[in-house]
């Protein structure tokens, strides 16, 4: 079954942080593990450029509206390849065959009757660009998420008939115990709707920011229908002349943060309903990456920089620690400190060692040639179902979870070097079949491990298993005694060094 996977698209109101770079990390795990087992993939990612916020901080910086998104989408686009994030497309909802696409969805959802003409009024967000419901609103009628005080909106919109799809949400929530990930916010998804869904406003009267509506031109769509849409329509125009609706969709993975839930869990099924789509396969709803316990974002300023943290230390690095550090599905806090702390203990000693110390061993004392030996029997039951298990893993979406399966086999390998102390074996010429059975095994199980953390660490995985002179990368290769000895290895510069 083809995997199509994404992200949320990101607001363009300011420069890309951290947190916009973890979720297109754990999405591009999965889309190369993915690719790794031979499946069709897209990956999309991209940026939301209309509604509010936008207006409002170009109005701030006396831009029109397309100057600022012109001037900061780039920026998450450069951001892609700084990462090693492999995506597929690029969607801006500013592009001409996007909005086409909406329009087109949306007249279908007002032609089957799900939308009526009403007059909006409540409490509402600039920053969210959302109307909050009673439970919604914070301390001195404040936004939770933003801490900004609630603005009283009165205006005539056209409402998507959203209270229709309650029994219709209802039975797909019965029906489908995984349609959210993990349990808690599955959870958080049924209470909200059985707490009774109210319609929404479907346009806005006040802005022209945005995609307008084909029957009122005194409308525009109110920027989250445009934006959940760019799920869809992204597929009908990211190859030229061919759509790929019909291979991709129904999506396996919306990845998503847990400020987003309602929106995507709520909304979005509701309207796909309406427009006739199928619904995605499954949604994850990630935490928050917290910086001194509060979470990361462009408005509180507390932001750590990815593109520091990278030019220091390498992608692959920043990659790493996200995943490890915050279990996916959980908050976590996130610091240099603790940046560098897993640098050193985890990839440069336990992994760049591990690197190091197998390839120079070969060198010293096999001329840089992985014998041609058999695999120590003794590592077998540590190795047994790893790809499968990591896979399995991933099919859920739980990347900290497979990455820690990897990382209990790096471990099991350097303990591995101390059991067998290959430097003893060498001193001693009887034993030099044993020291081969070593060297041999050490070089398959980094291998192994490698094959494994190429979906975190692409390009260091890339390097070493070049020097390993296997740089196959299928999933299949990833078992213990898949390849076999007999094959030069080249030394390489420390992967992880002490900066
Ligand atoms: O909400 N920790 O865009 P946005 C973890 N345009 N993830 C974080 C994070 C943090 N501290 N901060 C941001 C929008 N994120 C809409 C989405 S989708 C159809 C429209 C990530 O720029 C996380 O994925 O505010 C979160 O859901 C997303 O960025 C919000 O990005």
């Amino acid at each position: 079954m083809p995997y199509y996977v994404t992200t949320p698209i990101y607001y363009v109101n300011a420069a890309p942080h951290l947190g916009h770079a973890y979720t297109t990390i754990a999405a591009d795990v999965l889309a190369r593990h993915m690719r790794q087992r031979g499946e069709e993939v897209f990956f999309l990612t991209g940026t939301d450029e209309h509604g509010e916020p936008i207006a409002q901080a170009a109005e701030r910086e006396g831009l029109t509206p397309q100057e600022l998104v012109d001037r900061i989408a780039p920026r998450f686009q450069a951001l892609m390849p700084e990462l090693e994030v492999s995506n597929d497309f690029f969607i801006r909802t500013s592009d001409p065959q996007h909005e086409a696409k909406v329009q087109e969805i949306l007249q279908r959802v007002y032609d089957a009757g799900h939308v009526y003409a009403g007059t909006y009024e409540g409490w509402y967000c600039p920053r969210c660009a959302d109307f909050k419901t009673e439970s919604e609103i914070a301390e001195g009628n404040t936004c939770p998420i933003h801490g900004i005080p609630l603005e009283w909106h009165e205006e005539d919109n056209w409402f998507f008939r959203l209270s229709a799809f309650q029994v219709p949400l209802e039975r797909l929530y019965a029906e489908r115990p995984d349609f959210v990930l993990p349990g808690v916010r599955y959870n958080e998804a049924v209470s909200f709707i059985r707490q009774g869904l109210d319609d929404v406003s479907l346009t806005r009267a006040r802005l022209r920011w945005g995609v307008p509506v084909p029957w009122d031109e005194n409308q525009v769509f109110y920027v989250w229908f445009d934006a959940l849409l760019n799920y869809v329509t992204a597929l009908s125009y990211a190859r030229d002349g061919v759509d790929l609706t019909s291979e991709f969709w129904p999506a396996r993975y919306h990845l998503i943060g847990k400020d987003i839930l309602k929106f995507h869990c709520v909304y979005w099924p509701a309207l796909l309903m309406a427009a006739g789509y199928e619904v995605p396969h499954r949604l994850f709803v990630h935490g928050y990456l917290l910086s001194e316990g509060e979470k990361m974002s462009k408005s509180l300023g507390n932001v750590l920089d990815p593109f520091e943290v990278m030019d220091k230390f390498g992608p692959d690095a920043l990659r790493f620690y996200c995943l490890r550090e915050v279990t996916f599905g959980q908050d976590g806090s996130v610091s240099t400190t603790g940046f560098e702390a897993r640098y050193e203990t985890e990839l440069a000693n336990d992994f760049g060692n591990l690197a190091s110390r197998t390839i120079a061993m070969i060198g010293r004392y096999r001329d840089g040639t992985i014998p041609d030996a058999p695999v120590d029997p003794q590592l077998e039951p540590d190795f047994a179902g790893l790809g499968e298990t990591v896979a399995a893993r991933l099919d859920d979406a739980d990347v900290t979870g497979a990455l820690d399966e990897i990382w209990q086999r790096v471990r099991r390998l350097n303990r591995y070097v101390e059991e067998r102390a290959p430097w003893q074996l060498a001193k001693d010429e009887a034993r030099a079949g044993d020291l081969d059975v070593a060297l041999r095994s050490l070089a398959e199980g980094l291998r192994v491990v490698t094959v494994l953390l190429h979906a975190y660490m692409p390009s260091t995985a890339e390097r070493l298993l070049a020097a390993l002179g296997r740089p196959a990368l299928q999933l299949t290769t990833a078992r213990y005694g898949a390849q076999p000895g007999g094959q030069p290895v080249e030394a390489i510069e420390p992967l992880f060094p002490k900066r």
